[in-house]
C-alpha cells in the first residue's frame, strides 16, 4: 500500500485508534472546539472519513472555564466487548472522564468522571481488570485500577518515567502475545518529540525500556531536509491482515529557519515491524510524505478529499464544522447559514463563529455573504488560530458605506490592511492559502478585487503558542451589541489545491 502523510491533515493531534473487524476508528484532541473529540472511520488506516464527534452535548463538554488550547486533551479510543470507549481529560473542568457508545457514530454516553490528576489517560482491559494509565505530572506515568461503572480508582502507582528523555506522557498499554507493552511520548510536543516503548510480563510493571528508544523521533532531523517534525504521541494497532502500524502526530514546518507550522499537529501513519520483541517504526527510517508498504493486504480506498462545498441544504452543518466554546446562534436550512452576531468580537470568547480546519497548505476558501450591516456590525471569513491571532476578511459599514476590510490581529497589534467600498448585493469573500501567504480578495457585481496578503507565520503555534491549528471560519459580530439582522451565508467552499 502506498499512502501520503499526514493521513488526517490539519489540526488532529494525539491520535488514538481502534479496530473492529475491518473497520478502524480514530479520535483526536479538540481543546475548546465544539462538538468535542472528532471521530474518523477507515478501512485501511490511510483513508479516513469524518463520522462525527464523541462530545455533542453541553452536559458532556463543560467549557465555561476553558480558554484557547484548554478544554479537551488527548483521548484514548478503545473497543471492548461490544462497546466503544473514549477516555480523555477536560483540563478546564472535571478532569479525566470516560464516555461510551455501542455505535461510534453516536450517541455517546454522559461522562463518568474520574478523580485523578494529570492528562493523557489510557484504558486497558486485562481480563476483568480495567487499568487507567496516565501522565500524573512531574512524577511521570501513573496507573490505577478503574471501576468503569462508578469512575472510582484504586490506589495509583508510578510505573514509568523518563525512558529516553523528559516529560513522559501519552501512555498506551497493550498486551501482545502475553507481553505487556507501554508506549509513551517524551521530549514535549514540539521538535524534541519522541515515541518510546517499555515492556513487562505484567500490566503494572516493572517495565523494561526498549534498548532502541526512542523508537520514533525526528529530533535532530533538520527542517532543511524534511518539513515533517515533532513526530510523537503514538498509538499502536494491529490491522486485520496481521500487519502492525503506528498512528502518531507530526507537524509540517515551513518558511526557512526556524520554520513554523500553522495547520496544527496532524495525524500520521507508519508501518511497524517486530524485531526481538520490540516495535521498529518504518524500518527505523525517517517518516516521509510518501510511504510505500508492500507487505500488507490493506488496500487504498476512495479517500475523503476534504473538500467542503456547502450549499447549506440540511438542517445542520456537516461533521467537519466546529464552533468554539459552545454551539449556538446559528441556523442552517434552505441553502442559508444564518449567523446571529452578538456583542463579542473575534478577539473575545463567545463570538458567533463556525469553522472547519484548514487542512492543506495550498487551498482556497470562498464564502458568499448577503448582509447589510449597520454601523459597528460585521460578518465575514476568518483564518482563526485564537482570539489574539487571526485574520478577518469582513463586510462592515463605515461612515455610512458598506465596506470590505481585511484586519490582522497578531498578538498585541491590530491593523486594517485593506478597506474598500463594496457595492450592494451578495459578496464572495475569497482566500488563497499557500504555505507562507494568505491572499484576500472579494467578488461583487461580477468583478474581482484583490485586497491584501498576510503571512501564515503569525497564525502558527511557534508564534501564538497553544495546541491547535488554523480554522477557516465564518463569523458575525455587532461589536458590543447584537446585530439587528443575521448574516446570511449562502455558499461556502473549501478546496485543497495540493498536498
Ligand atoms: C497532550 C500531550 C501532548 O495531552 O500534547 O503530544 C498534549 N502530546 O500528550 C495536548 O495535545
Amino acid at each position: 500500500m502506498q499512502f501520503s502523510n499526514p493521513v488526517v491533515p490539519g489540526f488532529h493531534p494525539d491520535p488514538s485508534v481502534c479496530r473492529v473487524g475491518e473497520d478502524y476508528y480514530l479520535a483526536t484532541s479538540s481543546f475548546e472546539y465544539t462538538p468535542g473529540i472528532p471521530l474518523y472511520h477507515s478501512h485501511n488506516l490511510a483513508d479516513w472519513e469524518p463520522i462525527g464527534h464523541c462530545l455533542t452535548r453541553p452536559s458532556q463538554l463543560p467549557l465555561e472555564n476553558a480558554s484557547a488550547s484548554e478544554g479537551i486533551f488527548a483521548p484514548t479510543l478503545r473497543y471492548h466487548d461490544g462497546t466503544y470507549y473514549v477516555i480523555s481529560t477536560n483540563v478546564s473542568d472535571g478532569g479525566h472522564f470516560v464516555v461510551s457508545a455501542t455505535d461510534p457514530r453516536g450517541e455517546w454516553s454522559e461522562p463518568t468522571w474520574i478523580d485523578a490528576p494529570g492528562i493523557d489517560p489510557d484504558l486497558f482491559w486485562d481480563d476483568d481488570t480495567v487499568y487507567v494509565t496516565y501522565r500524573e505530572g512531574e512524577a511521570g506515568i501513573a496507573q490505577a485500577e478503574l471501576d468503569l461503572e462508578t469512575g472510582a480508582l484504586g490506589e495509583s502507582r508510578v510505573i514509568a518515567d523518563r525512558l529516553a528523555g523528559d516529560y513522559t506522557e501519552a501512555p498506551h498499554l497493550y498486551e501482545i502475545d502475553g507481553t505487556y507493552y507501554l508506549v509513551v511520548a517524551e521530549g514535549g510536543t514540539h521538535t524534541g518529540h519522541m515515541v518510546c516503548v517499555a515492556r513487562s510480563d505484567r500490566p503494572d510493571g516493572p517495565f523494561e525500556p526498549c534498548p532502541d528508544n526512542p523508537v520514533l523521533s525526528h529530533r535532530g532531523v533538520s527542517e532543511m531536509y524534511t518539513p515533517i517534525q515533532a513526530t510523537g504521541h503514538g498509538d499502536l494497532i494491529e490491522a486485520h491482515d496481521g500487519t502492525w502500524w503506528l498512528v502518531f502526530l507530526g507537524i509540517r514546518q515551513f518558511g526557512g529557519y526556524p520554520g513554523w507550522h500553522h495547520l496544527g499537529r496532524e495525524t500520521f501513519l507508519a508501518p511497524v515491524e517486530w524485531v526481538d520483541g520490540w516495535p521498529v517504526v518504518n524500518g527505523g527510517e525517517r517518516i516521509t510524505p510518501e510511504l510505500s508498504v508492500p507487505d500488507t493486504d490493506l488496500e487504498r480506498a476512495p479517500r475523503a478529499d476534504w473538500t467542503t462545498t456547502d450549499p447549506f441544504a440540511g438542517t445542520d452543518l456537516g461533521p467537519e464544522w466546529n464552533g468554539r466554546y459552545a454551539r449556538e446562534r446559528y441556523t442552517v436550512g434552505d441553502g442559508v447559514l444564518s449567523l446571529e452576531g452578538g456583542p463579542e468580537t473575534l478577539e473575545e470568547r463567545g463570538v458567533t463563529f463556525v469553522g472547519r480546519r484548514q487542512q492543506h497548505l495550498e487551498c482556497t476558501a470562498r464564502a458568499r455573504l448577503e448582509f447589510d450591516p449597520r454601523a459597528g456590525e460585521e460578518a465575514g471569513l476568518t483564518l482563526f488560530y485564537d482570539e489574539r491571532h487571526h485574520y478577518a476578511l469582513a463586510l462592515t459599514r463605515r461612515e455610512g458605506e458598506r465596506r470590505v476590510v481585511v484586519r490582522l490581529r497578531i498578538g498585541d497589534a491590530t491593523a486594517v490592511v485593506a478597506d474598500r467600498d463594496c457595492p450592494a448585493g451578495a459578496v464572495d469573500l475569497t482566500v488563497e492559502g499557500t504555505p507562507e501567504t494568505y491572499r484576500f480578495g472579494f467578488e461583487a457585481n461580477g468583478s474581482r478585487t484583490s485586497l491584501a496578503s498576510a503571512s501564515t507565520r503569525y497564525l502558527s503555534t511557534e508564534v501564538a503558542g497553544g495546541f491547535t491549528g488554523v480554522y477557516v471560519g465564518l463569523y458575525a459580530t455587532g461589536h458590543g451589541s447584537d446585530c439587528e439582522e443575521p448574516a446570511r451565508f449562502t455558499a461556502f467552499e473549501y478546496r485543497p489545491l495540493a498536498d
